[in-house]
This record gives C-alpha cells, structure tokens and sequence, in this order.
C-alpha cells in the first residue's frame, strides 16, 4: 500500500485529493499537509509544513515512512502576478524541495502543471502535446521551468516523477484562490446566492476546464499507470471542455432561467486569460495511460448546483 504525502492539502485541490487518496489508499496511508492550520478537524494525519523550508520537509517525509510525494502547494496565477518574487520564491523554491527530498528518500513524485505553461506564441486551438513555451506571465514561467525539472530529476536521478498540465478546475468543496479561471467556480456561488453573475473574463474567452472528480481520478490513473508505456511522464495535456463565460452562463440558466451574467473585465486576468490557449489535446494523455473524463459542461453544471444547493443551505 502506498505511504502518500500530499503539500498544499488545505488547497482547491489538496483537500479533495486527500478524501480521494484516503478512500483509495486508507486513511493513515496519507499525509497531509499544508503551512496553514485547519479550519475544521482534517480526517487522518497532518503536519503544518511550509514548503520553503527543505529540512522539516524532509523530517516529516521521513518520519511518516513516505513513499510517494504529491507536491500541490503554489500560487496560482493572478496572485502571482501580483507578487512575483514571493511567487518564484514560493513556486520554484517548494518544488526544488520536495523534487529533493523525494530523490533522497527514493520516493514516486507527482506535481500539477498548468494551461498556464503555454503563452501567446503557442497554437491556440487543439493545443499539442508538444509546442512553443512561451509564457508570459510569472506563474507561466513557474511552471515551464517545472516542468523542466521534473523531466530533470527522472533523466538524471530516475526519479519516477509525474505530472499533467491541468486546466482550470472547478469543484462545490473548496474555493480556488487568485486563479484566472476562478471565475467559472465563482459563477455558481453567485448564481445560487443572488441570481446573477459579474464576469472579470470578457465574453468570447474560452479556455479549458475540468470537474473536480475528473481531475483526482487523471492524478491516480497517471500514478498507477505501467511506466513503461509512459513515453512523456510529466505536464500531459489534460482536459474536460473548452467553454467562455457566455456558455457556462446558458448552461446555469438551464436550471436557472432568470440568471444572468454582466461583464466588468479585470485587465490583468483577462490578459493571463489571452494569453492562454483556447483549447488543448489531451490525446498524449489518453493514449500512454488512459485519460478519460465522465463530465461536460451540463452535466458538471447540474452536479455543482445541486451540491452547492445543499453545502449553502
Ligand atoms: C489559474 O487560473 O491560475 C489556475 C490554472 C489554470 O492553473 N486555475
């Protein structure tokens, strides 16, 4: 049985992949942690760790008998723009670490890459695998240089490291936080709360999306998938659907007829949005380890709203 130890557990992602990875693995099979306290009593271990600081990083693997590492701790990309040297600092310095710390105790390594590692000179629409890298945004070069490293470590230590590019993710349990893409999660909050929605993303901007449930299930099927049909290894190309804020709206006014959606465009998201693909190929993905996803946009729109119904109540 795997020894998991997730950073950022507290995170959009963390605090899902953690119920996730106890049902698949066993509750005290994995640690979370995470430099915040929690709120709400967490189910299973967990240590504060702030991902800066190798040596606890370190001692806390160590001690837990970890033999996997699921690196989620990073700032996402409006904040980051906002603070790029806390956010290099942060980004690169927490996954040098745990990269480190992973090779010297020999353990199996997943981090996520992002939509956000491609850039204005990348092809738009069906994104491939294999592209121009040009990003220009401070989260951009986070994650190409990651991604690099990731590479790094297998080629040069063999460390089994993996990774996907995912798009944005929209999940009912925990918000996302200074994302471009936040504004697909926040629509729902809003559509719920007040009926209506004012969009910092322009009308016409498309960009991927993935449901929650979708994402944890891609980070467990590339963990367990047989290496040696891996031909990449890290930052696959993974989505759901590509829809801009026009679409998701119609999707909601479907159960929701009288919500609707306004503009008061934000310029630094939505140039980060612009210098995004439209679109992008996870066929790489679905052919070395099976990629595949259950929900579309209607679908996922029906399964928030009825969950957030409850969860606001
Ligand atoms: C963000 O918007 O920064 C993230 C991402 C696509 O990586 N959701």
């Amino acid at each position: 049985m795997k020894k998991i130890m997730v950073t950022g557990a507290l995170g959009q992602i963390g605090s899902e992949l953690i119920t996730k990875l106890q049902k698949e693995y066993g509750e005290n099979n994995v640690l979370s942690t995470d430099i915040r306290k929690p709120e709400k009593p967490v189910t299973g271990p967990f240590e504060i760790l702030d991902v800066t600081d190798s040596k606890r990083m370190h001692g806390v693997a160590k001690e837990f008998g970890a033999d996997t590492m699921m690196h989620m701790a990073a700032l996402l990309s409006a904040k980051a723009e906002s603070n790029p040297l806390f956010a290099w600092n942060l980004n690169m310095g927490g996954l040098m670490n745990s990269l480190e710390v992973s090779r010297e105790l020999g353990m199996q390594f997943f981090t996520p890459s992002s939509i956000g590692a491609f850039g204005p000179s990348t092809p738009k629409v069906d994104t491939p695998q294999d592209t121009l890298q040009r990003p220009t945004t401070m989260y951009g070069v986070n994650k190409v240089a990651g991604e690099l490293l990731c590479d790094y470590y297998f080629t040069r230590f063999g460390l089994d490291t993996r990774g996907v590019r995912f798009p944005g993710l929209i999940s009912y349990v925990a918000q996302p936080g200074g994302g471009t893409t936040d504004y697909a999660v926040d629509i729902y909050y809003k559509a719920l709360e007040e009926g209506k929605y004012e969009s910092f993303i322009a009308e016409g901007t498309r960009m991927d999306m993935m449901y929650m449930p979708d994402a944890l299930q891609a980070i467990v099927d590339l963990m367990e998938a047989d290496p040696a049909k891996l031909i990449h290894r890290n930052a696959f190309n993974v989505t759901a659907m590509s829809f801009e804020p026009g679409e998701i709206a119609a999707s909601i006014q479907k159960h929701l007829p009288e919500f609707n959606i306004s503009y008061d465009v934000d310029p630094v998201r939505q140039a980060i949005a612009d210098s995004w693909p439209d679109s992008i190929d996870p066929s790489a993905a679905v052919a070395e380890w099976g990629f595949k996803t259950t929900y579309d946009l209607d679908s996922m729109t029906a399964d928030m709203l009825e969950k957030l119904r409850t969860k606001l109540q």
